[in-house]
Protein backbone atom coordinates (compact mmCIF):
# COMPACT_ATOMS: atom_id res chain seq x y z
CA UNK A 1 0.00 0.00 0.00
CA UNK A 2 2.79 2.60 0.39
CA UNK A 3 4.49 1.78 -2.57
CA UNK A 4 1.25 2.68 -4.23
CA UNK A 5 1.37 6.33 -2.61
CA UNK A 6 4.99 6.44 -3.07
CA UNK A 7 4.58 5.96 -6.85
CA UNK A 8 2.52 8.92 -6.94
CA UNK A 9 5.88 10.87 -6.80
CA UNK A 10 7.69 11.93 -9.48
CA UNK A 11 11.49 12.39 -10.20
CA UNK A 12 13.22 14.77 -8.24
CA UNK A 13 13.13 18.58 -9.42
CA UNK A 14 13.55 20.32 -6.15
CA UNK A 15 16.89 20.74 -4.03
CA UNK A 16 14.71 19.52 -1.00
CA UNK A 17 17.47 19.97 1.78
CA UNK A 18 17.84 23.99 0.34
CA UNK A 19 14.46 24.61 1.96
CA UNK A 20 14.87 23.06 5.46
CA UNK A 21 15.36 24.53 8.66
CA UNK A 22 18.61 24.00 10.56
CA UNK A 23 16.67 22.18 13.20
CA UNK A 24 14.84 20.07 10.46
CA UNK A 25 18.15 19.01 8.69
CA UNK A 26 19.30 17.84 12.10
CA UNK A 27 16.31 15.35 12.76
CA UNK A 28 16.79 11.93 12.83
CA UNK A 29 13.96 9.25 12.13
CA UNK A 30 13.23 7.18 15.24
CA UNK A 31 14.52 3.81 15.02
CA UNK A 32 11.48 2.27 16.51
CA UNK A 33 8.65 4.10 13.76
CA UNK A 34 10.98 2.82 10.64
CA UNK A 35 11.38 -0.94 12.14
CA UNK A 36 7.39 -0.99 12.44
CA UNK A 37 7.20 -0.07 8.84
CA UNK A 38 9.41 -2.99 7.74
CA UNK A 39 7.90 -5.68 9.85
CA UNK A 40 4.50 -4.35 9.45
CA UNK A 41 4.62 -6.06 5.75
CA UNK A 42 6.46 -9.19 6.45
CA UNK A 43 6.92 -12.57 7.74
CA UNK A 44 9.53 -11.95 10.61
CA UNK A 45 8.71 -12.02 14.18
CA UNK A 46 9.23 -8.32 15.38
CA UNK A 47 10.30 -8.16 19.03
CA UNK A 48 11.03 -4.50 17.93
CA UNK A 49 7.98 -2.57 18.28
CA UNK A 50 6.72 -1.65 21.74
CA UNK A 51 3.36 -2.70 20.40
CA UNK A 52 0.35 -3.85 22.98
CA UNK A 53 -1.18 -6.66 21.65
CA UNK A 54 -4.70 -6.49 20.27
CA UNK A 55 -6.39 -8.69 21.66
CA UNK A 56 -6.22 -7.03 24.67
CA UNK A 57 -8.30 -3.86 23.09
CA UNK A 58 -11.42 -4.00 24.88
CA UNK A 59 -13.42 -3.61 20.90
CA UNK A 60 -17.29 -4.43 22.14
CA UNK A 61 -16.73 -1.84 24.80
CA UNK A 62 -15.21 0.51 22.80
CA UNK A 63 -17.69 -0.08 20.08
CA UNK A 64 -20.80 0.22 23.18
CA UNK A 65 -18.90 3.58 24.30
CA UNK A 66 -18.26 4.78 21.01
CA UNK A 67 -22.06 5.27 20.39
CA UNK A 68 -22.92 6.37 23.57
CA UNK A 69 -20.19 9.31 23.18
CA UNK A 70 -21.98 10.17 19.99
CA UNK A 71 -25.43 9.99 20.91
CA UNK A 72 -25.05 11.20 24.67
CA UNK A 73 -22.27 13.84 24.24
CA UNK A 74 -22.24 14.45 20.78
CA UNK A 75 -22.26 18.47 21.01
CA UNK A 76 -19.22 18.55 22.93
CA UNK A 77 -18.04 14.97 21.37
CA UNK A 78 -17.92 16.37 17.92
CA UNK A 79 -16.73 20.30 18.80
CA UNK A 80 -13.35 21.38 19.45
CA UNK A 81 -12.41 21.06 22.67
CA UNK A 82 -10.38 23.07 25.61
CA UNK A 83 -6.65 22.85 25.21
CA UNK A 84 -6.39 21.59 28.72
CA UNK A 85 -8.87 18.68 27.78
CA UNK A 86 -12.58 17.37 28.34
CA UNK A 87 -12.69 18.36 32.40
CA UNK A 88 -15.12 15.43 32.96
CA UNK A 89 -12.36 12.57 31.87
CA UNK A 90 -9.66 15.02 33.54
CA UNK A 91 -11.92 14.64 36.88
CA UNK A 92 -11.62 10.81 36.69
CA UNK A 93 -8.05 10.93 35.63
CA UNK A 94 -7.35 12.95 38.93
CA UNK A 95 -9.64 10.56 40.67
CA UNK A 96 -8.09 7.63 39.85
CA UNK A 97 -4.59 9.40 40.84
CA UNK A 98 -6.11 9.75 44.12
CA UNK A 99 -7.51 6.23 44.43
CA UNK A 100 -4.31 3.93 43.14
CA UNK A 101 -1.79 6.42 44.21
CA UNK A 102 -2.44 8.36 46.65
CA UNK A 103 -1.60 11.62 44.67
CA UNK A 104 -3.82 14.34 46.50
CA UNK A 105 -5.49 16.11 43.31
CA UNK A 106 -6.39 19.31 45.59
CA UNK A 107 -2.13 19.32 45.17
CA UNK A 108 -2.23 18.63 40.77
CA UNK A 109 -3.73 20.13 37.52
CA UNK A 110 -4.02 17.61 34.84
CA UNK A 111 -4.21 18.52 31.16
CA UNK A 112 -4.65 16.18 28.51
CA UNK A 113 -2.49 15.24 25.66
CA UNK A 114 -2.28 14.00 22.13
CA UNK A 115 0.24 11.11 23.68
CA UNK A 116 2.11 11.11 26.13
CA UNK A 117 4.50 11.91 23.06
CA UNK A 118 3.54 15.18 23.31
CA UNK A 119 4.15 15.76 26.95
CA UNK A 120 7.30 15.00 25.86
CA UNK A 121 7.64 17.47 23.21
CA UNK A 122 5.86 19.80 25.33
CA UNK A 123 8.30 19.24 28.52
CA UNK A 124 10.94 19.63 26.09
CA UNK A 125 9.41 23.01 24.79
CA UNK A 126 8.60 24.64 28.39
CA UNK A 127 11.69 23.50 29.66
CA UNK A 128 14.77 23.54 27.53
CA UNK A 129 16.92 26.19 26.13
CA UNK A 130 19.59 25.52 23.89
CA UNK A 131 22.73 24.30 26.28
CA UNK A 132 20.62 23.34 29.57
CA UNK A 133 21.48 20.32 30.99
CA UNK A 134 19.07 17.86 31.15
CA UNK A 135 19.29 14.07 33.10
CA UNK A 136 18.14 10.89 31.47
CA UNK A 137 18.54 7.33 32.35
CA UNK A 138 21.14 5.71 30.18
CA UNK A 139 19.73 3.30 28.04
CA UNK A 140 16.09 5.16 28.04
CA UNK A 141 13.28 5.90 25.95
CA UNK A 142 14.19 6.59 22.45
CA UNK A 143 11.71 8.86 21.26
CA UNK A 144 11.79 11.04 24.61
CA UNK A 145 15.65 11.50 23.05
CA UNK A 146 14.22 12.50 20.01
CA UNK A 147 11.45 14.99 21.27
CA UNK A 148 13.91 16.60 23.40
CA UNK A 149 16.95 16.52 21.41
CA UNK A 150 14.81 19.10 19.04
CA UNK A 151 15.34 21.96 21.99
CA UNK A 152 18.94 21.20 22.17
CA UNK A 153 20.00 20.52 25.25
CA UNK A 154 23.48 18.62 26.62
CA UNK A 155 22.40 14.84 27.71
CA UNK A 156 23.69 13.56 30.93
CA UNK A 157 23.23 9.34 30.88
CA UNK A 158 23.00 7.90 34.00
CA UNK A 159 23.10 4.00 34.54
CA UNK A 160 20.58 1.83 35.32
CA UNK A 161 21.38 -1.50 37.72
CA UNK A 162 18.57 -3.79 38.29
CA UNK A 163 16.81 -1.34 40.67
CA UNK A 164 16.59 1.61 37.97
CA UNK A 165 18.51 4.76 37.81
CA UNK A 166 22.20 4.69 39.61
CA UNK A 167 20.90 7.00 41.77
CA UNK A 168 24.11 7.56 43.97
CA UNK A 169 25.91 8.11 40.52
CA UNK A 170 23.23 10.93 39.83
CA UNK A 171 24.55 12.40 43.05
CA UNK A 172 28.08 12.28 42.11
CA UNK A 173 27.08 14.39 39.03
CA UNK A 174 25.01 17.20 40.55
CA UNK A 175 27.91 17.58 43.04
CA UNK A 176 30.41 18.02 40.50
CA UNK A 177 28.61 20.20 38.21
CA UNK A 178 27.59 22.30 41.58
CA UNK A 179 31.37 22.64 42.27
CA UNK A 180 31.68 24.25 38.86
CA UNK A 181 28.68 26.77 39.08
CA UNK A 182 26.53 24.48 37.39
CA UNK A 183 23.07 22.88 37.70
CA UNK A 184 20.55 20.61 35.88
CA UNK A 185 17.30 21.60 34.68
CA UNK A 186 15.63 17.86 35.10
CA UNK A 187 15.54 14.49 35.52
CA UNK A 188 13.50 12.40 32.77
CA UNK A 189 12.72 8.59 34.15
CA UNK A 190 10.97 5.64 33.56
CA UNK A 191 10.82 4.64 36.93
CA UNK A 192 8.60 1.39 36.84
CA UNK A 193 9.08 -1.08 34.32
CA UNK A 194 11.69 1.58 32.14
CA UNK A 195 11.46 1.15 28.44
CA UNK A 196 14.07 0.27 27.47
CA UNK A 197 15.40 -1.71 30.40
CA UNK A 198 12.30 -3.73 32.16
CA UNK A 199 14.09 -2.58 35.47
CA UNK A 200 12.11 -0.54 38.50
CA UNK A 201 13.58 2.31 40.80
CA UNK A 202 13.72 1.06 44.31
CA UNK A 203 11.55 3.10 47.33
CA UNK A 204 14.81 4.18 48.29
CA UNK A 205 16.09 5.55 45.38
CA UNK A 206 12.51 7.24 44.22
CA UNK A 207 13.03 9.49 48.12
CA UNK A 208 16.72 9.75 47.43
CA UNK A 209 16.06 11.16 43.94
CA UNK A 210 13.57 13.94 45.47
CA UNK A 211 16.08 14.54 48.55
CA UNK A 212 18.52 16.00 45.16
CA UNK A 213 16.05 17.34 43.45
CA UNK A 214 15.33 19.75 46.48
CA UNK A 215 18.93 19.71 47.55
CA UNK A 216 20.10 20.71 43.96
CA UNK A 217 17.00 22.55 42.83
CA UNK A 218 15.70 20.64 39.42
CA UNK A 219 12.48 19.25 38.57
CA UNK A 220 11.56 15.12 38.12
CA UNK A 221 9.55 14.36 34.69
CA UNK A 222 8.17 10.79 35.80
CA UNK A 223 6.85 8.89 32.92
CA UNK A 224 4.39 5.93 33.88
CA UNK A 225 3.24 4.37 31.01
CA UNK A 226 3.68 0.76 32.74
CA UNK A 227 2.61 1.49 35.77
CA UNK A 228 -0.24 -0.83 36.06
CA UNK A 229 1.38 -3.48 34.11
CA UNK A 230 2.47 -5.46 36.79
CA UNK A 231 2.63 -9.13 36.67
CA UNK A 232 4.68 -9.94 40.17
CA UNK A 233 6.33 -8.58 42.65
CA UNK A 234 4.78 -5.28 45.16
CA UNK A 235 3.48 -2.24 43.98
CA UNK A 236 6.37 0.72 44.27
CA UNK A 237 4.12 4.14 44.21
CA UNK A 238 5.03 6.59 41.91
CA UNK A 239 7.76 9.50 42.30
CA UNK A 240 5.19 11.69 42.21
CA UNK A 241 3.09 10.48 45.21
CA UNK A 242 6.16 11.07 47.40
CA UNK A 243 6.67 14.94 45.90
CA UNK A 244 6.02 16.78 48.62
CA UNK A 245 7.62 20.28 46.75
CA UNK A 246 5.76 20.14 43.14
CA UNK A 247 9.19 19.33 41.64
CA UNK A 248 7.38 16.10 39.32
CA UNK A 249 5.56 16.11 36.37
CA UNK A 250 3.56 12.87 36.11
CA UNK A 251 2.77 11.57 32.83
CA UNK A 252 0.39 9.06 32.38
CA UNK A 253 -1.72 7.70 29.24
CA UNK A 254 -4.02 5.42 27.96
CA UNK A 255 -1.96 3.53 25.20
CA UNK A 256 -0.75 0.47 27.53
CA UNK A 257 -4.21 0.39 29.66
CA UNK A 258 -7.17 1.04 26.62
CA UNK A 259 -5.39 1.40 23.13
CA UNK A 260 -2.68 3.41 21.59
CA UNK A 261 -4.69 4.60 18.98
CA UNK A 262 -7.14 6.72 20.58
CA UNK A 263 -3.93 9.10 21.28
CA UNK A 264 -5.34 9.90 24.85
CA UNK A 265 -2.11 10.59 27.85
CA UNK A 266 -1.99 13.28 30.58
CA UNK A 267 0.29 15.14 32.30
CA UNK A 268 -0.06 15.67 36.21
CA UNK A 269 1.23 18.42 37.99
CA UNK A 270 2.11 22.07 40.16
CA UNK A 271 -0.86 23.92 37.91
CA UNK A 272 2.16 26.46 37.19
CA UNK A 273 4.18 24.26 35.11
CA UNK A 274 0.79 22.83 33.63
CA UNK A 275 -0.36 26.13 32.74
CA UNK A 276 2.62 26.75 30.24
CA UNK A 277 2.23 23.45 28.95
CA UNK A 278 -1.23 24.32 28.23
CA UNK A 279 -0.18 27.68 26.54
CA UNK A 280 2.69 25.59 24.62
CA UNK A 281 -0.36 22.70 23.02
CA UNK A 282 -2.41 25.69 22.10
CA UNK A 283 -0.42 25.64 19.08
CA UNK A 284 0.46 22.50 18.68
CA UNK A 285 -2.98 20.94 17.83
CA UNK A 286 -5.51 23.90 19.74
CA UNK A 287 -7.14 20.12 21.89
CA UNK A 288 -6.74 16.62 21.78
CA UNK A 289 -9.36 14.23 20.24
CA UNK A 290 -12.10 15.04 21.57
CA UNK A 291 -14.23 11.71 20.88
CA UNK A 292 -11.50 9.51 22.62
CA UNK A 293 -11.20 11.72 25.01
CA UNK A 294 -15.33 11.25 26.00
CA UNK A 295 -14.82 7.42 25.02
CA UNK A 296 -12.06 7.38 27.53
CA UNK A 297 -13.77 9.17 29.95
CA UNK A 298 -17.36 6.63 30.01
CA UNK A 299 -14.64 3.98 30.15
CA UNK A 300 -13.31 5.07 33.68
CA UNK A 301 -16.72 6.48 34.47
CA UNK A 302 -18.20 2.93 33.62
CA UNK A 303 -15.46 1.15 35.83
CA UNK A 304 -14.51 -0.77 32.51
CA UNK A 305 -10.88 0.22 33.03
CA UNK A 306 -10.90 -1.24 36.91
CA UNK A 307 -11.93 -4.57 34.90
CA UNK A 308 -9.22 -4.58 32.08
CA UNK A 309 -6.27 -3.92 33.64
CA UNK A 310 -6.54 -7.79 35.66
CA UNK A 311 -6.93 -8.52 32.36
CA UNK A 312 -4.15 -7.00 30.16
CA UNK A 313 -1.68 -7.91 33.28
CA UNK A 314 -2.99 -12.00 32.90
CA UNK A 315 -2.19 -11.92 29.53
CA UNK A 316 1.21 -10.34 29.60
CA UNK A 317 2.29 -12.15 32.38
CA UNK A 318 2.91 -15.99 30.66
CA UNK A 319 4.13 -13.93 27.53
CA UNK A 320 6.82 -12.36 30.08
CA UNK A 321 7.41 -16.12 31.88
CA UNK A 322 7.84 -17.76 28.42
CA UNK A 323 10.48 -15.14 27.05
CA UNK A 324 12.46 -15.34 30.06
CA UNK A 325 12.44 -19.29 29.99
CA UNK A 326 13.49 -19.12 26.31
CA UNK A 327 16.05 -16.64 26.92
CA UNK A 328 17.14 -19.17 29.62
CA UNK A 329 16.86 -22.47 27.28
CA UNK A 330 18.31 -20.92 24.44
CA UNK A 331 20.58 -18.23 24.81
CA UNK A 332 24.50 -18.89 24.67
CA UNK A 333 27.00 -18.35 27.75
CA UNK A 334 28.05 -14.62 28.35
CA UNK A 335 24.50 -13.37 27.50
CA UNK A 336 22.62 -11.32 30.42
CA UNK A 337 18.71 -9.93 30.27
CA UNK A 338 16.71 -7.96 32.51
CA UNK A 339 14.06 -9.89 34.71
CA UNK A 340 11.28 -7.18 34.91
CA UNK A 341 8.03 -7.75 37.34
CA UNK A 342 5.78 -5.59 34.59
CA UNK A 343 5.95 -3.92 31.59
CA UNK A 344 6.72 -4.80 28.23
CA UNK A 345 10.23 -4.82 27.32
CA UNK A 346 13.54 -7.36 28.54
CA UNK A 347 16.73 -5.97 27.95
CA UNK A 348 19.47 -7.72 26.80
CA UNK A 349 23.76 -7.49 27.05
CA UNK A 350 25.30 -9.34 24.93
CA UNK A 351 29.41 -9.97 24.95
CA UNK A 352 31.45 -6.61 24.19
CA UNK A 353 32.65 -6.40 20.54
CA UNK A 354 29.07 -7.82 19.16
CA UNK A 355 27.28 -4.59 17.53
CA UNK A 356 24.05 -5.49 17.55
CA UNK A 357 22.94 -2.79 14.99
CA UNK A 358 25.54 -4.49 12.47
CA UNK A 359 23.79 -7.87 13.02
CA UNK A 360 20.60 -6.51 12.87
CA UNK A 361 20.24 -7.54 8.80
CA UNK A 362 21.39 -11.23 9.48
CA UNK A 363 18.55 -11.31 12.28
CA UNK A 364 16.40 -10.01 10.27
CA UNK A 365 17.43 -12.57 7.33
CA UNK A 366 16.49 -15.06 9.76
CA UNK A 367 13.09 -13.81 10.67
CA UNK A 368 13.70 -12.05 13.54
CA UNK A 369 13.90 -8.53 14.77
CA UNK A 370 14.61 -6.48 17.93
CA UNK A 371 15.69 -2.86 18.76
CA UNK A 372 19.39 -2.44 18.64
CA UNK A 373 19.92 -0.76 21.65
CA UNK A 374 22.21 1.61 21.04
CA UNK A 375 19.44 3.78 20.17
CA UNK A 376 18.29 4.12 23.48
CA UNK A 377 21.68 5.83 24.45
CA UNK A 378 21.61 9.63 24.42
CA UNK A 379 25.29 9.60 22.97
CA UNK A 380 24.69 5.77 21.53
CA UNK A 381 27.44 4.80 22.78
CA UNK A 382 26.39 0.94 23.79
CA UNK A 383 26.56 -1.28 20.69
CA UNK A 384 26.35 -4.92 22.46
CA UNK A 385 22.82 -4.27 23.75
CA UNK A 386 19.03 -5.08 22.50
CA UNK A 387 15.88 -4.61 23.47
CA UNK A 388 13.13 -7.23 23.40
CA UNK A 389 9.04 -6.83 23.61
CA UNK A 390 7.30 -9.74 24.81
CA UNK A 391 3.25 -8.55 24.08
CA UNK A 392 2.60 -8.52 20.92
CA UNK A 393 3.94 -11.94 19.10
CA UNK A 394 1.92 -15.21 19.99
CA UNK A 395 3.46 -17.35 22.55
CA UNK A 396 4.77 -19.63 20.49
CA UNK A 397 6.51 -17.33 18.13
CA UNK A 398 8.08 -15.41 21.21
CA UNK A 399 9.91 -18.96 21.98
CA UNK A 400 10.39 -19.55 18.27
CA UNK A 401 12.37 -15.97 17.87
CA UNK A 402 14.83 -16.37 20.68
CA UNK A 403 15.21 -19.64 19.42
CA UNK A 404 16.51 -17.67 16.17
CA UNK A 405 17.91 -15.21 17.69
CA UNK A 406 20.37 -16.68 19.64
CA UNK A 407 21.71 -18.64 16.87
CA UNK A 408 22.42 -15.63 15.05
CA UNK A 409 24.05 -14.42 18.32
CA UNK A 410 26.55 -17.69 18.60
CA UNK A 411 27.34 -17.34 14.78
CA UNK A 412 27.92 -13.81 15.78
CA UNK A 413 30.32 -15.12 18.98
CA UNK A 414 32.22 -17.74 16.76
CA UNK A 415 32.80 -15.28 14.06
N1 LIG B 1 6.96 7.14 27.18
C1 LIG B 1 7.40 5.89 27.15
C2 LIG B 1 8.43 5.46 28.13
C3 LIG B 1 6.90 4.98 26.22
O1 LIG B 1 7.36 3.74 26.20
C4 LIG B 1 5.91 5.42 25.30
C5 LIG B 1 5.33 4.51 24.25
N2 LIG B 1 5.95 3.36 23.98
C6 LIG B 1 5.50 6.73 25.37
C7 LIG B 1 6.03 7.58 26.32
C8 LIG B 1 4.49 7.30 24.41
O2 LIG B 1 3.24 6.81 24.67
P1 LIG B 1 1.92 7.41 24.03
O3 LIG B 1 1.33 6.30 23.23
O4 LIG B 1 1.08 7.81 25.19
O5 LIG B 1 2.31 8.58 23.20
O1 LIG C 1 5.00 2.75 18.12
C1 LIG C 1 5.69 3.48 18.84
O2 LIG C 1 6.54 4.24 18.38
C2 LIG C 1 5.47 3.42 20.29
C3 LIG C 1 6.33 2.40 20.86
C4 LIG C 1 7.41 2.74 21.51
C5 LIG C 1 8.43 1.75 21.83
O3 LIG C 1 8.58 0.75 21.10
O4 LIG C 1 9.16 1.99 22.81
Amino acid sequence: MEERLKGKLEAPTLNYEEYFSQKALGMKASEIRELLKLVESSEIISLAGGLPNPETFPKDIITELAKKAVQEHGDAALQYGTTKGYTPLRLEIAEMLRKRYDIPISKVDIMITSGSQQGLDLVGRVFIDPGDMIVVEAPTYLAAIQSFKYYEPQFIQIPLDDEGMRVDLLEEKLRELKAQGKKIKFVYTIPTFQNPGGVTMSIERRKRLLELASEYDFLIIEDGPYNELRYRGEDVPPIKALDTEGRVLYLGTFSKILAPGFRVAWVAGEPHFIRKLEIAKQSVDLCTNVISQVIAMEYMKGGYLDEQIPKIRAFYKPKLEIMLRALEEYMPEGVKWTKPEGGMFVWVTLPEGIDTKAMFEKAVSRGVAYVPGEAFFADRSVKNTMRLNFTYVDDEKIVEGIKRLAEVIKEELKA
